[in-house]
C-alpha cells in the first residue's frame, strides 16, 4: 500500500533521526535518516492548516447487486497440506521446488511471470460490483495487491472495518479473512498478487477477467 504524507519537520538543528520500521518482531532496521541543516528553523510554529489533496472519487461498490468471489490463499509451512507436490517449505523462497509450487490460489498455481492465454480465475461483466473475499488459509502475511482497481476494504475477519478505505493492496494477517468490493469499470485481464516477489513467483497470482 502506497500513503503519501506530508511532514511537518519540527527537530533541532544540525540533528539527524532515524525512521525505524519494527514490523517484524526482533527484525527492525532503519529504512531512512531525516538529517537537518545547522540552519535556524523556517518558523518556530508549525503551519495550522492541514494540506488537502484534490478528491479523487471512484465509482462506489453497488453492494446489493454485487457478484460474489472468493479467492483462498493456500501454502507455505502449515499451509494445511492441500497442495500437491508441496513438501519442505523451508525452501519456499525457491520457486517451484522439484517443479512444484509453494503457493496456490484456489488450489492453482501461477508461478514465474505467469503465462499468456492462462484462464481467469473469475470474469466479470464491466460495470459490475464485484463482492471480493480473500481468505489466508496459510499461517505467512501476504500483502495482497490488485490491478486496474481500487478495492473499498469493508471487513476482516467478518468485522467491518473502521474506515472503509480504497486500497490498492490488503495486507493479510495469518488466517485473515478480508472482504472488499470494487466497480469492474476496466476492461482487460487482471493481475492479483501477494506482492511479497518470493511469494508471488512461487504461485501466489491469479488472474481476473473483466469483459
Ligand atoms: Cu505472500
Amino acid at each position: 500500500m502506497r500513503i503519501d504524507v506530508v511532514i511537518d519537520m519540527q527537530g533541532d538543528p544540525g540533528k539527524r533521526y532515524a525512521v525505524i520500521d519494527d514490523f517484524y518482531d526482533g527484525l527492525a532496521y532503519t529504512l531512512t535518516t531525516l538529517a537537518y541543516d545547522s540552519a535556524s528553523p523556517l518558523r518556530t510554529h508549525p503551519l495550522g492548516t492541514p494540506l488537502g489533496l484534490p478528491r479523487n472519487p471512484l465509482q462506489q461498490p453497488d453492494l446489493a447487486s454485487a457478484e460474489r468471489q472468493e479467492i483462498v490463499l493456500q501454502g507455505g509451512m502449515m499451509g494445511g497440506g492441500k497442495l500437491a507436490g508441496v513438501g519442505g517449505m523451508m525452501g519456499m523462497a525457491t520457486p517451484g521446488m522439484k517443479g512444484g509450487a509453494a503457493w496456490a490460489i484456489n488450489g492453482m498455481s501461477m508461478t514465474g511471470d505467469g503465462h499468456a492465454g492462462m484462464a481467469p480465475q473469475f470474469t466479470l461483466p464491466r460495470g459490475a460490483t464485484c463482492h471480493l473475499t480473500m481468505r489466508n488459509e496459510t499461517a505467512w502475511w501476504h500483502p495482497m495487491h490488485i490491478h486496474g482497481f481500487s478495492m473499498l476494504v469493508l471487513a476482516r475477519n467478518g468485522s467491518p472495518v473502521p474506515y472503509r478505505q480504497w486500497q490498492d493492496t490488503v495486507l493479510l494477517a495469518p488466517r485473515d479473512t478480508i472482504e472488499c468490493a470494487f466497480v469492474a469499470d476496466n476492461p482487460g485481464d487482471w493481475m492479483l498478487h501477494c506482492h511479497v516477489a518470493d511469494h508471488q513467483m512461487a504461485g501466489l497470482m491469479t488472474v481476473f477477467r473483466v469483459t
